[in-house]
């Protein structure tokens, strides 16, 4: 039996003054779940510019995914945030695990300004409030490392035929927040639920849903 396409899905180290990264916590669950036909690899990527960038590119010789969907916590975000774009810029506001703290500089020099995820963004997203999960079109992934890898995973994904890629980003776990006065949070099981949900339908559709998710801020 031939071994199904495989999904990359990446989670991050702890990165700042955390000591751990739910990105990390709920992808690693799914690691060898089939979903929609595929089947997951769950790997774990540096919270710094240079070290994710070559891991990246070795897990692509590696495994061939099919498709990409990388993960990061965004500390303050209420919902699972689906990013829509990923843009051509490091601009750390806090040096990254290695102690690196690009300013302005290209993800890729000559790469183009910005990369659109190429997943079904608004079938996730409905898929996602149909089940009851907080989630919402994210159009900033921000200028740190899970830009820059969201922007690597599109980059790569581009020069390979029938390759797609996306990333979401991720409210902190209950034990984070609970550190800091309304800070919001949800669970794990309900973000590996999520991802699960989001997964299925990046991995079965192929054209997206047209309906209004933009904001005006
Ligand atoms: N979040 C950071 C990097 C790693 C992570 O989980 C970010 O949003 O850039």
């Amino acid at each position: 039996m031939s071994t199904p396409p495989r999904i990359l899905l990446t989670g991050f180290t702890p990165f700042g003054n955390e000591d751990v990264n739910p990105s990390w916590e709920a992808v690693r669950v799914l690691d060898g779940t089939p979903i929609g036909g595929h089947v997951v690899v769950a790997r774990l990527l540096p919270t710094a510019f240079a070290e994710s960038q070559r891991e990246l590119a070795s897990l692509m010789d590696e495994l061939e995914p099919a498709i990409l969907l990388g993960v990061g916590q965004a500390g303050g975000r209420s919902r699972l945030s689906i990013e829509r774009v990923a843009i051509n810029v490091q601009d750390a506001r806090i040096p990254d695990n290695a102690g690196a703290q690009p300013i302005d500089v290209a993800v890729v020099a000559d790469g183009p300004a910005a990369y659109f995820s190429t997943l079904p963004i608004k079938a996730m997203l409905k898929a996602l409030l149909a089940a009851g999960l907080p989630a919402e079109v994210s159009n900033t992934a921000g200028t740190f490392v899970c830009n820059h890898v969201a922007y690597l995973m599109l980059h790569l994904a581009a020069s390979r035929r029938d390759v797609r890629a996306g990333f979401i980003h991720i409210p902190y776990l209950p034990e984070q927040a609970a550190r800091f006065p309304n800070a919001p949070s949800m669970n794990r099981d309900d973000v590996v639920r999520a991802l699960s949900i989001a997964l299925e339908v990046a991995a079965t559709r192929r054209g997206d849903d047209h309906f209004g998710a933009g904001t005006l801020d």
